[in-house]
């Protein structure tokens, strides 16, 4: 096993290393589990604020703490990555007839950015770390989003900034704008100083979200955050929550673009966290006509991609709906006959808050041709005067 001055070297290496691969903040957590994170995810998942992302209360057991997930490591390296944007992410949602796609899908996608520079890291961390006490090699896993690591607690442990009251981690050098990613290894490197909440009194995040889905500060109900209802459900998004979507069509940056540690900001370094030019304010009527080819070539190699072309339009339709622009009637009246019920459902819901008397008009004749419960409640819910 490496002894206490090869640590030391190590950790000079490991963080020259990741300056050279454009990470941004790097810190070191244990793996012990931290009881009140453990508790507070207990919380979240009782009180069913995960909705429907059952991979949340399937793999708690794992999540709680990094020991339960791998009982051979020793210690967490968490890395930042800055993607702060060029512009004001606010801006577009002025823009009535442009859908409004969050920061961190306008470029390349962060899994697939982070976890190869991880993997690099990571390897090349272990081929200089020495033998195990026990002779065998150190081993190192890397874990980016999708894997049962709670990623803030740790980040937050580990010294890269706090858990705000928007619940994400908050970097005085970075803002809200760092994707997190994790080393997890058998090294035993002495772990940092956890950073301190900088929030004091500030409630900005909490005000600003449309959707209302702070219950409290520090904690979200996800079931009313835009990001999980564009992205994550499969579910009809209620309509009560609908008008309140704006031009949202990907995701939602409200409570992070407003915090004020933003001021201390950088724009993203990394070539492919740039901005595509044709997502920073994409037209609604374009992406109303996309196919599934067209969709897939569109957001070949973004997280987009994932939704699928339906979830997709269907999310656009709602943003058509809000726009209250009679321009997009036409779209939407082709779509009240698409092959997909999520997207005939919401077009349905969208000619209704665009012309609610010409949808009326042709209530009876679409019933009579529908098989789909949920396109089926969207008529009759035009007759209930349940239009928002
Ligand atoms: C599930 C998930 C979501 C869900 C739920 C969000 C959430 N806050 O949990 C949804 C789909 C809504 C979502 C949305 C977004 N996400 Co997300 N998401 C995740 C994921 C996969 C798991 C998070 C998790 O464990 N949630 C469960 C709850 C229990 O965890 P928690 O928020 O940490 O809960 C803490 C607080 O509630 C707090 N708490 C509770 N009560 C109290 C009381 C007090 C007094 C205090 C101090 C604290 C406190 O303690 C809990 C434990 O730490 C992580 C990746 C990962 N593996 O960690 C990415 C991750 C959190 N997401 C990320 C991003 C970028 C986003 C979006 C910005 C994307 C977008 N633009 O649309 C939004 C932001 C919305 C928001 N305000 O959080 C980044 C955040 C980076 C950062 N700087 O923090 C992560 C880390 C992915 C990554 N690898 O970069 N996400
Ligand atoms: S991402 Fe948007 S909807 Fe979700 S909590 Fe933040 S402001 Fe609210
Ligand atoms: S907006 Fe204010 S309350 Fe919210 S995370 Fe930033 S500093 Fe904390």
């Amino acid at each position: 096993m490496a002894d206490a001055l090869s640590l030391s070297a190590l950790r000079r290496f490991l963080e020259a290393d990741a300056r050279r691969l454009g990470f941004s903040a790097l810190g070191i957590a244990g793996t012990a589990e931290n009881a009140a994170v453990a508790s507070r995810l207990d919380a979240f998942v009782a009180a069913g604020h995960h909705g429907t992302m059952d991979w949340l209360p399937e793999t708690v057991e794992r999540r709680r703490s990094v020991e339960a997930l791998w009982p051979e490591a020793r210690s967490v390296i968490v890395l930042g990555l800055n993607y702060g944007p060029d512009e004001d992410p606010l801006a577009v949602l002025e823009r009535r007839d442009r859908g409004a796609i969050s920061v961190y899908a306008r470029h390349r996608d962060y899994h697939d950015v982070v976890k190869g520079k991880l993997k690099e890291l990571a390897g090349r961390l272990v081929a200089r770390a020495g033998l195990r006490e026990d002779g065998a090699s150190h081993d190192a896993k890397v874990f980016v989003d999708t894997a049962p690591l709670m990623e803030k607690p740790l980040a937050q442990a580990a010294g890269l900034g706090w858990q705000g009251k928007h619940t994400n981690l908050v970097s005085r050098a970075f803002g809200s704008w760092l994707f997190l990613g994790s080393v997890v290894t058998t090294i035993g490197f002495r772990p940092d100083e956890g950073a301190q909440d900088l929030c004091g009194s500030c409630r900005a995040c909490q005000d600003i979200c449309p959707t209302g889905a702070f219950p409290a500060p520090y904690q979200i109900d996800a079931r009313r955050c835009i990001s999980y209802l564009t992205i994550e459900t499969k579910a009809p998004i209620p309509r009560a929550l609908r008008a309140r979507m704006g031009n949202r069509i990907y995701g939602c940056d409200d409570c992070l673009a407003v915090c004020p540690w933003n001021k201390f900001a950088s724009q993203a370094r990394e070539a492919k966290l740039q901005a595509r030019d044709e997502l920073r304010a994409p037209r609604l009527m374009d992406l109303l006509g996309l196919d599934d080819a067209a969709f897939r070539a569109l957001f070949s190699g973004s997280p987009v991609k994932r939704i699928g072309r339906d979830k997709f339009v269907s999310n656009c339709l709602i943003a058509a709906g809000n726009s209250g622009d009679g321009a997009f009637l036409g779209r939407v009246r082709d779509l009240a006959r698409d092959r997909a019920p999520i997207v005939r459902a919401m077009a349905v819901w969208a000619w209704g808050r665009l012309d609610r008397p010409g949808a009326l008009g042709q209530r009876s004749s679409a019933l009579a041709g529908e098989g789909d419960e949920t396109v089926q409640g969207e008529w009759t819910a035009l007759t209930e005067g349940h239009r928002t």
